[in-house]
């Protein structure tokens, strides 16, 4: 039997509830102006293996029910060769069928996909190759790009792993989409459904490990209860090919196996660990392996006993290496309590003077795990040096898809643009190419192993991230980590695609919106070089550029009166520059040949200093938050040109969040001009910085039952000062006249949205409701909340398109809820076009 697409009709409706739950595996049905017009299907499937845990045979299952949901077409499946003679799509690995020679060699985990006529054939190097041609197939099909094929397409690196950062008690750390589907109070849920899920959208995508607690680990996930869990989570995803790893906490012979020590050279230690193991991999015979974190962070570790840090790995790459597992070692080591006023000392630098020493040293199942930069996944840094400092060691690049520092999930900020800006960077080791995407690959020192780690953090949320549109992170991360070749903006489109279907509309504006998000971020947030100056000391969400200073972290910004920025430089500064390669180093000394980008990075300058765009750092600041505040207002107005274009879910949801990153990057914007402002005295040459002529702030209103309050940091008010309810029992007004020209504006109102409570508001205009809402964003965002009126919490509503006459009546009624007093900051009366 066969098939031809012209001659099928269906809807194009999606009809079922687009909760996010599928992703990018949506099957939405093709509309029929898509469908390629001559295709032939064959008549059925052919996937050859009867092990329902194989990815071979889940490939056909996926096959079968991606084509019915795509095409309405139902083809039998069959997964024994004698069982079905006519044309098919063959699923099999390079080792069952020999019927077509590859052209090239297959890599591990790579397929071969053959698409002619009426006859399709999918051959994986592995089982699991199997099952990443046939959903390349199904996307192809799904994003009605499809034509006859014949490619083979092998990943870049072996490791292409996601770290959940999972908690035992179900809490994630730094996750913003609900509770854990790992762990529930202490132990391993029955229900796995969500894992399988997971894995499923995982290995659509080429990711084939996932460690599934946090580095940060618990030693109660070593009980043979929890070992019997973690062997349920690995059931759960091996049909789709990922094998799971554990993150070890290094104390844990002493704490829950009741030894004296936990010294890595001791025997009781190494046979604790020893038996451990083997324990873990009679239940899990597959399990990848381990991730620890030692000596970073208050944790203890090697370190603690005088030991090397490869001591400390290689005791772990012993345990595993009879089974074939790797420890992925993590070289986020470093002091958090270095003394600010050391002019020399620099977090920065403590990766190499850690680990360069100990290249060699480690055995070969270790694989060294690197974060992008020589901080902690900040707006923009320079690559880690300790990428060309181990040649002898294999390594791994660790990225963050849960935007800890990038607005977690509550402002759109699509980051593959700055990971391709680190995989592509050239270290120039011994005065060769030598990118970062060629170190992991393991191909520029010739190591064996490594590849990629990205922290995804994914929970219970039916979107998985949080937000419908922070999933083309997770999706662009692994298809980067298969080909870091790739532009992410193709593969930002393909997600569109998968995700909103092919629209030209709907596929310009998430294009548009996407693309424009990491600059708009960081022009908002922290420019030049100088990290993403949120709050380091609390939520890690808005902002707070006091916090990076005078304290043990680290992560210094050296600002006071007269300049800002690191003297990283080996001449003047901590030497920090001199880790890299001699020709990078030799850039990133002097001020002339560093980009304007990384220039506080790695330099100290005057706010007076002259960038090599013309401008004044200063005059920087105030333009780039000024116009990134001004990009993300127009997310909202992009995306509304949308309107029924998406269901009605996912429209509303992200409209709602691109709304409130409206209001939140003027926060921004204003608390960070105010404080350079503040602390230089250097007034912007444009007069916006601390003049907003549209506003009215609510400490001039008529108050009735309100009274002042200051902010922490004070910068975070406007006019540094806020209102709020004298008690938390009762209501209050403020009450203003409006007196501005006759006309249509927009009204935005300022006030603060806590965690512990649920004010509720309501404006009116002289005595008519303009609008009521409630302090609930805790309820409908998933970032950290803050229980303060700070830069977290700070937030705008805006009622569009008011009609005002001059001298009508503003009032806004606050009723308290909890610790929420209601609390208000200011009102902006906005004509039409005026951002403020
Ligand atoms: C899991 C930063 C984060 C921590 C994280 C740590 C790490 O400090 O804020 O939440 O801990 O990095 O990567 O180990």
């Amino acid at each position: 039997m066969r098939v031809s697409w012209g001659l099928l009709a269906f809807p194009a409706a999606v009809s079922a509830i687009e909760n996010g739950i599928n992703g990018w595996l949506r099957y939405a049905p093709l509309p029929n102006d898509q469908r390629p017009p001559n295709l032939l299907l064959p008549g059925a499937i052919m996937a050859l293996s009867t092990n329902k845990t194989s990815p071979v045979y889940t490939a056909g299952q996926e096959l079968q029910a991606g084509i019915k949901s795509i095409l309405n077409q139902t083809l039998p499946l069959y997964h024994e060769p004698d069982k079905w003679l006519g044309s098919t799509i063959l699923v099999a690995t390079t080792g069952q069928f020999h019927g077509v020679k590859p052209a090239a060699t297959l890599a591990d985990d790579g397929y071969l996909l053959r698409v002619r006529p009426g006859n399709v054939v999918i051959l994986g190097q592995t089982e699991r190759g199997a099952l990443y041609g046939a959903f390349d197939y199904l996307s192809r099909i799904a994003q009605g790009r499809f034509s006859d094929a014949d490619l083979i397409a092998n990943p870049d690196a072996p490791i292409r792993w996601v770290n959940q950062w999972d908690n035992m008690d179900g809490s994630i750390e730094r996750g913003y989409a609900g509770a854990s589907i790992f762990f529930r109070n202490n132990t391993i849920p029955k229900d796995l459904n969500r894992v399988s899920q997971y894995a499923r959208l995982l290995a659509s995508i080429g990711i084939n490990g996932i460690v599934v607690n946090n580095v940060n680990a618990n030693a109660n996930l070593l009980t043979d209860a929890n070992i019997d869990g973690l062997g349920r989570i690995a059931d759960a995803m091996r049909p789709y090919g990922v094998q799971i790893g554990i993150s070890l906490n290094f104390v844990s012979p002493q704490t829950l196996g009741g030894l004296l020590t936990f010294d890595p050279l001791d025997q009781s230690v190494i046979s604790w660990w020893t038996d451990k193991t083997n324990c873990l991999y009679r239940r899990i015979p597959d399990m990848a392996g381990y991730l620890v974190k030692a000596n970073s962070e208050g944790q203890a570790g090697p370190l603690t006993y005088n030991r090397t840090l490869a001591d400390g790995a290689n005791l772990f790459a012993k345990a595993v290496q009879p089974h074939g597992g790797i420890v992925m070692f993590r070289a986020f080591v470093y002091d958090n309590h270095i003394n600010p006023a050391d002019l020399k000392a620099d977090r920065a630098k403590h990766a190499v003077e850690f680990f360069k020493g100990l290249d060699g040293q480690f055995l070969d199942n270790v694989v060294v795990q690197i974060k992008y930069g020589p901080i902690d996944f900040q707006v923009r840094e320079p690559a880690s040096p300790l990428f060309a400092n181990i040649p002898q060691t294999n390594t791994a690049i660790e990225l963050q898809i849960t935007q800890e520092y990038l607005g977690q999930q509550s402002h759109l900020v699509y980051i593959a643009p700055l990971w391709k800006t680190i995989l592509d960077f050239d270290l120039r080791a011994d005065d060769q190419p030598s990118l970062v995407r060629d170190v992991v690959a393991g191909r520029r020192f010739s190591n064996k192993r490594g590849g990629y780690a990205g922290v995804v953090n994914v929970g219970t949320n039916t979107t998985w991230l949080g937000s419908h549109l922070a999933m083309s992170n997770l999706y662009a991360y692994g298809r980067l980590a298969w080909d870091p070749n790739q532009d992410p903006q193709a593969l930002l489109e393909d997600w569109t695609r998968l995700t909103f279907g092919s629209d030209p509309l709907v596929l310009g504006v998430v294009t548009e919106i996407s693309m424009a998000s990491w600059p708009a971020y960081e022009n908002y947030t922290g420019n030049l070089g100088i990290q993403t100056l949120t709050d380091i000391l609390y939520t890690h969400y808005g902002p707070n550029p006091a916090s990076q200073d005078n304290n043990g972290w680290g992560q210094w910004t050296r600002a006071d009166h007269d300049g800002i920025g690191m003297d990283r430089t080996v001449s003047t500064g901590t030497g920090f520059s001199g880790q890299y390669p001699a020709e990078v180093a030799e850039k990133f000394e002097s001020i002339e040949t560093t980009p304007d980008d990384l220039l506080l990075w790695f330099h100290h300058v005057n706010y007076t200093h002259v960038l090599k765009s013309g401008k004044s750092v200063i005059q920087h600041f105030y333009d780039a938050h000024y116009a990134g505040a001004e990009t993300a207002q127009t997310f909202p107005i992009a995306w509304e040109s949308l309107r029924n274009k998406i269901d009605t879910e996912r429209f509303n949801d992200v409209l709602f969040r691109l709304r409130y990153q409206a209001g939140h990057s003027i926060v921004w914007r204003d608390s960070i001009c105010q404080f350079y402002y503040n602390l230089s005295g250097i007034p912007d040459g444009t007069g916006r910085v601390g003049r907003h002529e549209y506003r009215i702030e609510a400490e001039t209103m008529a108050l009735k039952n309100y009274k002042l309050t200051g902010v922490n940091p004070v910068e975070t008010a406007s006019n540094l000062t806020a209102v709020v309810l004298v008690s938390n029992h009762t209501s209050g007004e403020a009450t203003t006249k409006l007196n501005f020209d006759s006309g249509k504006y927009d009204v935005a109102i300022n006030y603060f949205d806590l965690i512990g409570g649920k004010a509720h508001y309501k404006a009116f205009l002289n005595g008519k409701l303009l609008l009521k809402w409630a302090g609930d964003l805790e309820d409908k965002l998933g970032h950290t909340f803050s229980t303060k009126l700070d830069g977290h919490s700070a937030t705008r509503v805006t009622i569009r398109d008011i009609q005002i006459q001059k001298g009508d009546v503003l009032k806004i009624t606050g009723v308290a809820e909890g610790n929420e007093l209601a609390p208000l900051d200011y009102i902006a009366v906005l004509p039409q076009g005026v951002v403020d």
